[in-house]
């Protein structure tokens, strides 16, 4: 089984990852650029798990190389299964991923880190309810303390092999053109309907350059007009979807709410 490891900077994926591999961890670099690749093996589950760590990326928009090497592997080497790390101590910012990654049917797991932080500040997550929304399981973890990893890998380890991908867009604006260029793609085979929809609607170049959506180009002007305010229009999108799905899941000690106002 082929997982893969994918998260924002900063979120606890390297803490993790070494958790995971231990001594069999082995770093090389990615083909022809020179951004960290990590692999190993976890060894603890009754078949062993290959492990690759992808690169820290807040996103998966192609304007970094980071960003452009997480997307390209996911889409074109399709992990059997993705651990999204989160930390939980800063849930919204690191769900506007979260909610990109869910867009492939690749099954997914959230491992939401660092709440042993979360606990100290006494901040309340309802961890069932996101779980709710969004579709996948999520598994709280401390990945400094080694704590529920193992219970975290029998999660991954039982994950279906395809997962239905998440829909942002019911009742936005972009809701029929999205619909229209999820048909078009799956009747042309275009790899990862669903998620490639998205990144078209963002008006993604680097997506739209790809041959089998390039071919399609006409089909695609004839269901919607890209124009320079589509990222921004499906960042609100996302932020939307998170906001709105997700904020009675959340809530805020005294303090903390009161600090980040
Ligand atoms: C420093 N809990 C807590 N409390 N901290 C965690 C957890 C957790 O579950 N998981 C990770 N961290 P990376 P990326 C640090 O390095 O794995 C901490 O970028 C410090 N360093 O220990 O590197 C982890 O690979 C000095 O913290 O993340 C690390 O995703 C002071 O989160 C940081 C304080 O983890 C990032 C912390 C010199």
């Amino acid at each position: 089984m082929k997982i893969a490891l994918v998260g924002n900077p900063n979120s606890g994926k390297t803490t993790l990852f070494n958790e995971l591999t231990g001594s069999t961890a082995k770093v090389g670099n990615w083909a022809g650029v020179t951004v960290d690749k990590k692999e190993g093996t976890y060894k603890k589950a009754k078949t062993p798990m290959d492990i690759i760590d992808l690169p820290g990326v807040y996103s998966l928009s192609p304007y970094t190389l980071e960003e452009v090497i997480a997307r390209d592997y996911i889409v074109n080497e399709q992990p059997d299964a993705i651990i999204n790390i989160v930390d939980a101590t800063n849930l919204e910012r690191n769900l506007y991923l979260t909610t990109q990654i869910l867009e492939t049917d690749i099954p997914v797991v959230i491992a939401l880190n660092m709440m042993d932080v979360v606990k100290k500040t006494k901040d309340e997550i309802n961890t069932k309810a996101i779980e709710q929304k969004l579709g996948v399981p999520v598994i709280e973890i401390s990945a400094l303390r080694g704590e529920n990893i193992h219970e975290l890998m029998n999660v991954v380890a039982a994950l279906a092999k395809k997962r239905e991908p998440l829909d942002i867009f019911s009742g936005t604006q972009l809701e029929s053109s999205y619909r229209s260029l999820v048909d078009l793609f799956t009747k042309h085979n275009v790899k990862q309907p669903c998620f490639t929809a998205s990144k078209v609607l963002e008006n993604d170049e680097k997506i739209l350059s790809f041959d089998e959506v390039k071919a399609l180009q006409a089909e695609i002007e004839k269901i919607t007009t890209l124009t320079e305010d589509n990222e921004a229009l499906m960042a609100d999108i996302r932020y939307g979807y998170i906001d709105e799905q997700l904020r009675s899941a959340i809530k805020k000690s005294k303090v903390l709410g009161e600090m980040s106002t």
